[in-house]
């Protein structure tokens, strides 16, 4: 049965027996001065709503600025803030005042923020700014490290916290530490821009895990990385020195019972939706809600609506567009700007377009509740989102979850990250005001089977993809990269010297050699059908198994059948097929296996999966072995390919949680197999035939060579091919250099049979 999200995410966090520290720039709770002294509000914006559910059922510890310092009943100040400790579990970080404004105002504000949104013409730098971020990000330092305990997770949010990762790294070397940048990250023509990258992508990679919104984010981060620090990275990750840190794609989504329920039970959301519905009866209402910044495109958005106005008469009186801006960093210039800029926007198009029955435009320049927000989400026809860029852009989501029955129309700027998950709306470059203006047209008549159809879909998607589920995606993302760090910390693999291993060969006389195929002794081919065996291969492998003092294995996960075809005819060679569930041995004729009975029903579950993935991905197909199924990709999209195989892991992991299979990505694959069916479990069976070996050889490129290194003690020359991390002690370059030191073997061999 599967598990509920929530319960699954506290099991993950018991499962490590760990507690989750949240750490971010703001706490969910904001200190108010009133008359009365200080009281508490809740903070609104993307961060807090996506977590604040995710804390509050699944436990933790949340630490960040509480706002409202200053020298002014501190007293009462304290005692709140020893409240929240004791009643939410939320644990305050003082900045002083000089340090938050700069920190806060300035660098993140004023140099990040704009740089990370594609609009350096808006960035401003002072090192004195610079200097406060360093010091904001020492000081939330001392605060984790103050809480911090042997096993805890420590979850640090947004780009407000960059150096925190590797301060805490420096601090606490063990800890398992997480980032998610909830704002996208810049492409690689543009980041460079930014003063003090270096220092920033240094700090993020103190982290395990680094997590974007989107692929592309994700990407464009890896760009970065070879462009400003000339590293190389793999898709999942990048390697800093001996410590792998892991990249994700983890879009961040909403807790949907937070609005449905208000939409079904809640009186005042009933209450002003009935009188929502009765004054604009006769009128198509259109919405927007966005914090008043200029990466949401409220300008934009106004422009284009005026145009549109202009442009269909017939519209006259028979539209509204309300606006939500809540106010945001008045303290920055170029928000008070806005704010200008928009106020007279909004009174121009009022006072120029309106008649004495029609006000266009609704402008809300405050805060609204959230019973409010769920009943206009309701009311409206079409939800207009037109950022310039975004991370992800909850309203878009919650817009979603308020639509059950299908009847609304999402309009979505296709510079918001939840545009590439968000297909089924009507999507709009919002730079380009005629044709954003067409769209809301065309989104205001769109018949009634279409908009269904269209919502209906993103309706299931955005209560399947939701918070909880990103929050476990997070811990577990965490929980699997600090166990890989425990994997391959300490291994520094050397580069293989051919002339010393061959010497060493040649002085043994009960050899082993344990050989992969596909990457290691031939190239990966389109389709593995491809990859035949030239005859080097072939005489080279007869070569060293004709060899008494050798036992040759060739390891690979294809099919006995396929490799019987290829390699039957070589004498003396043991063969060991599908990953290690059946062998040959060189002293039985026929086939064995490593477990009696296998159960290949699962199969017929898991194979719509893959044919569904197979549908989404030109180029991609499905092998069906004995034991295992496996999902190609080399002959599609790079890219896309990539983030599909992402995907389709964590969905199979979740699926196959209890069963004795496991899903694993190889080399442009991801291959579903039984756990036992591993090279290491079938390396015992040969090490039984040879005893006492002298000379322990096994080469390998993907995954699942990994199992065979970390069998094998360590007196083998085990050697990877190609770079990445490993439990092996050698790497060598590529399959060809691996072939070289093959036919060094081959020729010593012939040597001291002529001598
Ligand atoms: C950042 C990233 C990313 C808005 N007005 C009111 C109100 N809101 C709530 C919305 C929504 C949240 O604020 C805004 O979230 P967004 O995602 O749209 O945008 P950012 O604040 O810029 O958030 C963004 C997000 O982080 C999460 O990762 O999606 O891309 O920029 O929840 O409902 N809530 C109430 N009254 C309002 O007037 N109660």
């Amino acid at each position: 049965m599967a598990l509920h999200p929530l319960s699954r995410l506290s099991a993950v966090q018991s499962s490590v027996g760990a507690r989750v520290i949240v750490v971010s720039n703001r706490l969910p709770l904001t200190l108010r001065k009133t008359e009365d002294g200080w009281s508490t509000e809740r903070s609104s914006g993307g961060l807090a709503s996506a977590m604040n559910p995710l804390l509050r059922k699944g436990g933790g510890d949340w630490i960040g600025w509480p706002g409202g310092g200053g020298e002014d009943d501190v007293q009462g100040r304290m005692a709140i803030l020893a409240q929240w400790a004791e009643d939410e579990r939320c644990f305050a970080v003082d900045l002083p005042e000089k340090v938050a404004t700069g920190f806060y105002e300035g660098y993140a504000n004023q140099t990040l923020w704009p740089v990370f949104h594609n609009f350096p013409s808006q960035l401003k730098f002072d090192a004195k700014s610079w200097e406060a971020y360093i010091e904001a990000n020492r000081i939330f330092c001392e605060a984790v490290v103050n809480r911090y305990g042997p096993n805890d997770l420590i979850w640090v949010h947004d780009y407000h916290l960059m150096l925190l990762p590797q301060m805490l790294r420096d601090r606490l070397p063990d800890a398992a530490i997480g980032f998610f940048l909830h704002i996208p990250f810049p492409s690689s023509e543009i980041f460079p821009v930014l003063p003090r990258r270096e220092e920033l992508l240094e700090g993020l990679l103190g982290a395990d895990l680094l997590a974007f919104q989107t692929h592309g984010h994700l990407q464009q981060f890896r760009a970065a990385l070879l462009r400003v620090l000339g590293m190389e990275s793999k898709i999942q990750q990048v390697a800093v020195g001996s410590r792998p840190v892991r990249l994700e794609a983890l879009p961040i989504g909403i807790a949907p019972e937070e609005y449905t329920d208000l939409l079904k039970s809640d009186k005042t959301t009933a209450d002003q939706y009935a009188e929502w519905v009765a004054r604009y009866s006769g009128r198509k209402v259109v919405l927007a809600v966005d914090r008043l910044d200029y990466t949401k495109g409220v300008i934009e958005r106004l422009r284009a609506y005026a145009h549109l106005l202009r442009s269909s008469p017939e519209l006259k009186e028979k539209v509204v567009l309300i606006q939500i801006a809540v106010p945001s960093r008045e303290g920055i210039d170029t928000y008070q700007e806005l704010r200008t800029e928009v106020n007279r926007l909004v009174g121009e198009m009022n006072g120029k377009l309106g008649t004495p029955e029609w006000t266009p435009l609704v402008y809300i320049n405050r805060s609204i509740e959230r019973t409010e927000l769920v009943g206009l989400y309701k009311l409206a026809d079409v939800c207009w989102v037109g950022s310039l860029r975004d991370g992800m852009n909850l309203v878009a989501k919650e817009y979603v979850a308020c639509k059950p029955e299908g009847d609304g129309v999402l309009v979505l700027s296709e510079f918001a990250g939840a545009a590439a998950e968000m297909g089924e709306a009507l999507l709009i470059n919002p730079f380009d005001e005629e044709r954003t203006a067409a769209t809301i047209e065309r989104a205001l008549a769109l018949d009634d089977q279409e908009r269904r159809q269209r919502m209906q879909t993103l309706h299931h998607r955005v209560l399947r993809n939701n918070v909880f589920r990103w929050g476990e995606r997070f811990l577990g993302a965490l929980q699997e990269a600090v166990s890989e760090r425990g994997r391959y910390i300490d291994t520094q693999p050397q580069r293989l010297r051919p002339t010393e291993i061959r010497d060493a060969y040649a002085r043994a006389k009960r050899r082993v050699l344990i050989l992969d195929y596909d990457g290691t002794l031939v190239p990966f081919a389109k389709r593995p059908q491809q990859a035949a065996p030239p005859t080097r291969i072939l005489d080279l492998l007869n070569a060293l198994a004709s060899e008494p003092q050798n036992c040759v294995a060739l390891m690979s996960g294809r099919s006995a059948e396929n490799l019987d075809r290829w390699f039957g005819m070589i004498r003396g060679m043991w063969i060991v097929a599908e990953h290690g569930a059946e062998f040959k041995s060189p002293s039985a004729p026929a086939w064995e296996y490593l477990r009696p009975q296998v159960p290949t029903e699962w199969k017929s579950t898991v194979m719509p999966i893959l044919e569904h993935f197979v549908d989404r991905i030109p180029g991609s197909f499905v092998e069906e072995k004995k034991y295992g199924l496996v999902w190609h990709y080399r002959m599609a999209d790079p890219e896309f390919g990539e983030w599909l195989a992402n995907e389709l892991v964590s969905m199979l992991e979740a699926m196959l949680a209890e069963t004795e299979l496991r899903a694993f990505r190889g080399e442009k694959i991801v291959e579903v197999k039984p756990v036992w069916a591993n090279k290491g479990e079938v390396l015992e069976r040969l090490l039984a035939s040879r005893s006492d070996p002298d000379f322990l050889f096994a080469a390998g490129d993907d995954r699942t060579d990994e199992d065979l290194f970390e069998r094998l003690q360590s007196g083998a020359w085990t050697v990877h091919i190609g770079p990445g991390p490993t439990r092996a002690s050698y790497v060598v370059a590529n399959f060809e250099a691996l072939r070289r030191v093959l036919e060094l073997f081959a020729e010593s061999g012939n040597l001291s049979k002529t001598s």
